[in-house]
């Protein structure tokens, strides 16, 4: 059976950028974060959700996105928010800004109201890392939840796909979403699940 696509994304901006969570809006909006290693793909896999091309900056170079980036997204049913995280596990860093990623980070995981979900995203071809599996702990411990994401399958050759997708499912112990970027694979799927999440699933076709 197919399902009916999700529903259609009238606008999608950029509210604002922060270096801590109190320089962030007031979070009116249900909020959504993602969440991964750098250069792991969060920020192509916002555009390719959102289907904007460059709405938020990406860089083959580690360490592209560096405050808590801040866009809103309209549809018929509503409005949310999702929240670009800079990534972690990024060594080549000055040692203060590497040293100010865990607060920053771990802050706004643990003060933002209004936050629903945090989109976990790891590499099919690396699986779950060890900054990655802290980081599934720390979440489970204050209480919020995660959805995990594999991307980048389109390196992999469609036959491995889905050996590597329950691999990491058998890793993890949880379901694993599969996304790429460049396929745009997996698109649909994970906007319903983030509605959903947003409170929003109501436009979302069962
Ligand atoms: N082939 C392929 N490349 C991807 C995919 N997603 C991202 N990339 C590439 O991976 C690199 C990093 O992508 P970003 O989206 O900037 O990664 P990020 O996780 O936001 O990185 P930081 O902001 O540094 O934490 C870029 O060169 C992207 O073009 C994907 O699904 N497939
Ligand atoms: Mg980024």
């Amino acid at each position: 059976m197919t399902q009916q696509p999700p529903p259609a994304i009238h606008d999608a901006r950029f509210v604002a950028s922060a270096t801590a969570v109190q320089g962030l809006p007031p979070p009116i909006y249900a909020e959504l974060a993602f969440a991964g290693r750098s250069n792991v793909g969060k920020s192509s896999l916002i555009n390719t959700l959102l289907g904007r091309r460059n709405l938020v900056r990406t860089s083959s170079t580690p360490g592209c996105t560096r405050g808590l980036n801040l866009f809103r997204v309209e549809l018929s049913a509503g409005t949310f928010d999702l929240v670009d995280l800079p990534g972690y596990g990024y060594a080549r860093r000055s040692k203060s800004e590497r040293m100010s990623w865990g607060p920053m980070i771990e802050g706004y995981l643990q003060q933002r109201a209004g936050l629903r979900c945090v989109v976990l995203i790891i590499d099919v071809r690396r699986g779950l890392l060890e900054e990655d599996s802290q980081l599934l702990e720390f979440l489970q411990h204050i209480d919020r939840e995660a959805l995990l994401v594999a991307t980048k399958l389109d390196k992999l050759p469609r036959n491995r796909r889905k050996p590597a997708m329950l691999a990491i499912e058998r890793q993890a112990g949880r379901p694993v979403m599969a996304f790429s970027s460049s396929e745009r694979l997996g698109r649909d799927e994970l906007l319903r699940a983030l509605l959903k999440r947003a409170a929003l699933g109501a436009a979302v076709s069962p």
